[in-house]
């Protein structure tokens, strides 16, 4: 008997920016990221999104090929300049068109989407003209921007996330400047986060008063970070690490609130996040639906006297990451028995049942779907065939830690890798893949299923018992 309940949702996700391309097709506004990935020495070699993998305009043929997968749910991202050009104000039929064809393409297979709000691409407009994230009138636009969606797709749409990974596209769009819009200011990053959850409550909050049918959750990537020894400096450090990339960004939607040591420390060492008349009921009166678990690694943290950086892999070429660390707080280290991916990410199936547990113990038993799970590789062909066979040991490994959990008592509802086909990664090019299908670059981005695409239909098939 499968561990996994019946009605589990066996997917696979993408997001706009990454699989679309059209970046300027039928009225679509500029995003941040297509403006940023066109800057000399943002991304690896240069490369970016204008046509990816043509998802826009070859979305009947990958729907097709998801129906072949046997996914029972799919993960997709709206991009809002497709909606809102310039973010608000007059919307883009096009646009709107694209993701409602998208929907009953899906559905027609029986397929059940899962839509993303934000999955990082800003329209540019708000950037220039509000200041994106930093200005308090992003709340008014992204609300704007959750009720259209609402009012067009809800009939259709059951499953809600309103952000992706809020810690990556904050601390790397305003702390280490490696994302849009490139600013390095931890007081910016922490209040440009605080306009994130209040956007998130307000979009909850504006779900409930019109009474949409389904649910709505946040997607936090997890990584459960754990002490390289166990020297106090070490462990203290650690903790510290897990409060600032775990509880901050969980307690908020989890909890309505910040964790509250961590907030105070905030506000003494940086002046914020500073809070508006009512953000503090409007957070704890908001808390959603699910969490979506995005996971890929953990981190091993230790004191740290030097190191004051971050400088990541992005090449491929193993061994080529620095430490990572915040002077005098912590630093991420390297496993000296660790299992690593050519990107540095260590390969540790066990932390992925640690994240949800985490999660159960901190939280309760909240409903959880694994929003993203895979592994980035530069894929072998051989005789035309691609055979990503790491990439099936890698989730079969994963598979069976969202079992272990689900044995020990949590309420895990699907598990939907990472990608569904080979997409752009934001920092890393196209040479870093993660899907089923293959896209071959060189032959008019013809696709081509991989070695993992029978692996991954056979699991769908026997509901997780055939691994
Ligand atoms: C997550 C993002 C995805 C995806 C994935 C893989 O953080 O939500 O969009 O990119 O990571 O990361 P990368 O492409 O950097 O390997």
């Amino acid at each position: 008997m499968s561990v996994f309940p019946q009605d589990f949702l066996w997917g696979a996700a993408t997001a706009a920016y990454q699989v679309e391309g059209a970046h300027d097709a039928d009225g679509k506004g500029l995003s941040n990221w297509d403006v940023y990935s066109h800057l000399p020495g943002t991304t690896y070699m240069g490369t970016n999104g204008d046509v990816a993998a043509d998802h826009y305009n070859r979305f009947k043929e990958d729907v097709a090929l998801m129906a072949e997968l046997g996914m029972k749910s799919y993960r997709f991202s709206v991009s809002w300049p497709r909606i809102f050009p310039t973010g608000r104000g007059e919307v883009n039929e096009a646009g709107v068109k694209f993701y409602s064809d998208l929907i009953d393409e899906l559905l027609k297979h029986g397929i059940e989407p899962m839509l993303t709000m934000y999955h990082w691409d800003l329209p540019q407009a708000l950037q220039d003209e509000i200041g994106g994230w930093e200005s308090r009138e992003i709340v008014d636009a992204f609300e704007g921007y959750a009720r259209l969606l609402y009012e067009r797709f809800s009939d259709r749409v059951k499953l809600w996330a309103t952000f992706n990974e809020t810690i990556v596209f904050t601390a790397f769009g305003y702390l280490t400047g490696m994302h849009p819009p490139g600013v390095k200011d931890p007081k910016r990053a922490i209040q440009a986060c605080h306009h994130v959850f209040i956007s998130h409550a307000r979009a909850v909050e504006t779900f409930r008063k019109m009474g949409v049918q389904g649910q709505i959750g946040f997607v936090n990537v997890m990584q459960p970070n754990d002490p390289i020894s166990d020297k106090p400096e070490d462990v203290k450090a650690c903790e510290f690490a897990e409060g600032c990339f775990t509880h901050w960004f969980f307690d908020p939607v989890l909890k309505g609130e910040y964790p509250a040591e961590l907030l105070a420390m905030s506000q003494a060492a940086f002046g914020v996040p500073a809070f508006a008349p009512g953000d503090a009921e409007l957070l704890k009166n908001n808390i959603c639906d699910f969490i979506g678990l995005n996971y890929y690694k953990r981190e091993m943290i230790a004191a740290n006297l030097d190191v004051d950086g971050f400088a990541m892999n992005t090449s491929g070429q193993k061994g080529s990451g620095q430490e990572l660390g915040f002077k005098g707080l912590f630093k991420m280290v390297r496993n000296p028995n660790g299992r690593y991916t050519d990107w540095d990410w260590e390969i540790y199936p066990e932390g992925l049942t640690d994240a949800i547990m985490r999660i159960n113990k901190r939280y309760g038993k909240v409903p959880i779907y694994i929003t993203e799970n895979g592994l980035g590789a530069k894929d072998p062909i051989v005789n035309g065939e691609v055979l990503d066979q790491p990439r099936i040991d890698y989730l079969r490994d994963h598979i069976q830690a969202t079992a272990e959990a689900i044995k020990l008592g949590a309420d895990v509802r699907g598990y939907y890798p990472w990608s569904f086909i080979d997409l752009l990664s934001w920092l890393n090019g196209y040479q870093k893949q993660y899907g089923f299908v293959y896209v071959d670059h060189e032959n008019n981005l013809a696709r081509k299923k991989k070695l993992s695409f029978g692996w991954y239909q056979d699991v769908i098939r026997t509901n997780g018992e055939k691994l």
